[in-house]
């Protein structure tokens, strides 16, 4: 039941004292933040007692949905018997190393590359400065100290921190802090509808996209590049699905010049996209893995970065003290909540869910909103989701920026009883992988009629004819 909650009052606290985290403060406090109070399965409530459908799992974390006592108890339990210790001295504990053991069991060995190591920290930004710290580290061991450059893609998210907002290719997180830091560079994403040539296909777009990067290696000189960063699909970005000859080819490509490949998995990893790690889906072997949110469901943080072998190797090998960690690295509450998180997706079964059986009906539904004459594409891979909204559907014409279409559909969402999020006029979700049919079915109608009330809206004020 909702805890009775006076919203006037928290909305008061939370104007005057709390900043959020990608917000606007003032506009926020203009109008006063919704207050979410409770949620049970894919839903969600707020201190009004409406009740939405959280299309967006939290923010694509909450992927055994919410509401799941086993967590609660596994949590509860390890705060009574081990609430914290550090891992810093010589010490472990038990949730973390059977955590560790549990993760390298679940990644696929692909091409003799396995991953027999995780390095913890508490989210997916930190794990990426992680990852920059470890690049530059295993090449300094290898007497390649000039190797430095971590080449990432546009429009990609590797998370806030210095070094996460750097590798990421949000041009908004640049302007602000003189991102990105030295040494990281940017190509053009994989981004078909818009990037393609003029009848370009999907499987000859992927290659040329990822020609872009031996492109940028030739240029920067090949001796100085450590590393290629990238999101299986792009999250954050928008759901961006890459064309299934992409990430061979950029497979391809690190192998020729010896480069670093790291995949961050902080949103597509534990099912997502129907595998416990997306590389797999793709067909590529990544050195070091990211991950974070759903590896609790995002009940309590944790992160990390599952090592490969051949960086492993040389860390464990070859590297002594490796100055860098954080207090709660292989946190025992975290590692316990994870523990039975990953226990609650195996026993039932959610990753085989999302790939043979739930993933194919959210496609076969959602991919119908093409025909919707606001839709220029509607796709999906596993249980991600986006669309695009178009002024001119025969051409794909898009609308202009500055008219925010996407925010005017992402609001009769909210007041509809949907979350669902808008990138630009990408329109996407990620709903809980326990989603029913049923459910699905709801999702859709939802969907639908926020469509309709979008367009009946552009109508309105002439943006459509
Ligand atoms: N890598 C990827 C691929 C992510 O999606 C991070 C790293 C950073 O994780 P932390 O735990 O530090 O936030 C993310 C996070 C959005 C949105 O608007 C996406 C994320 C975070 C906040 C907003 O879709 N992804």
């Amino acid at each position: 039941m909702n805890t009775p909650v006076d919203t006037g009052a928290i909305q008061a606290m939370d104007s005057a004292h709390f900043l959020h985290p990608f917000t606007d403060f003032q506009d926020l406090n203009s109008r006063g933040a919704r207050v979410i109070t409770r949620a049970e399965g894919i839903y969600i409530w707020d201190s009004e007692g409406n009740k939405i459908l959280d299309g967006m799992s939290g923010l694509w974390c909450v992927n055994v949905g919410y509401g799941r006592r086993e967590l609660a108890d596994a949590a509860h339990r390890q705060m009574l018997e081990l609430p914290y210790y550090n891992s810093f001295f010589q010490t472990t504990n038990v949730q973390a190393a059977t955590l560790a053991a549990k993760l390298a069991s679940l990644a696929p060995t692909v091409g003799g590359r396995s991953f027999q190591h995780v390095f913890y920290s508490s989210s997916g930004s930190e794990s990426n400065d992680s990852n920059v710290r470890m690049v530059r580290r295993y090449w300094d061991l290898l007497g390649q100290p000039q190797r430095k450059i971590i080449i990432s893609r546009q429009n990609a998210y590797h998370g806030s921190t210095m070094a996460g907002a750097s590798l990421g290719g949000m041009s908004g997180m640049h302007a602000q802090g003189d991102l990105p830091i030295p040494n990281i560079c940017h190509i053009q994403q994989p981004y078909h509808f818009e990037n393609a040539l003029p009848g370009e296909s999907e499987a000859d777009f992927g290659i040329r996209a990822a020609g872009w990067l031996e492109q940028r290696i030739l240029e920067l000189g090949p001796e100085k590049v450590a590393a290629f960063i990238g999101e299986p699909v792009q999250g954050a970005g928008g759901v961006i699905i890459p064309p299934a000859t992409y990430w061979p080819e950029i497979q391809r490509i690190v192998d020729k010049y010896g480069i670093l490949l790291i995949s961050d998995e902080v949103i597509c990893a534990f099912g997502r996209l129907g595998h416990w790690f997306a590389y797999e889906k793709f067909g590529y072997r990544p050195d070091l893995v990211t991950f974070a949110k759903a590896v609790t469901s995002g009940y309590i943080p944790l992160g990390g970065v599952m090592v490969g072998d051949r960086v492993a190797k040389v860390l464990i090998e070859q590297g002594g003290e490796f100055n860098h960690g954080y207090t709660y690295s292989g946190h025992p509450v975290a590692c316990a909540v994870a523990l039975a998180n990953l226990a609650v997706m195996e026993s039932e079964n959610l990753v085989t869910r999302v790939r043979d059986d739930i993933g194919p009906y959210l496609a076969e539904h959602f991919t119908r909103l093409a025909e919707h004459p606001l839709v220029g594409q509607a796709q999906t891979c596993g249980l991600m989701a986006g669309l695009v909204l178009v002024q001119d559907k025969a051409t794909n014409t898009p609308f202009a920026p500055d008219l925010g279409v996407g925010m005017v559909c992402r609001r009769h969402c909210f007041a509809n009883g949907l979350v669902m999020r808008a990138v630009g006029d990408r329109m996407i979700i990620a709903p809980p992988l326990t989603i029913s049919h049923a459910e699905i079915d709801t999702l859709m109608g939802l969907i639908v009629r926020c469509l309709d009330l979008t367009l009946e809206e552009v109508r309105r004020k002439g943006w459509k004819a």
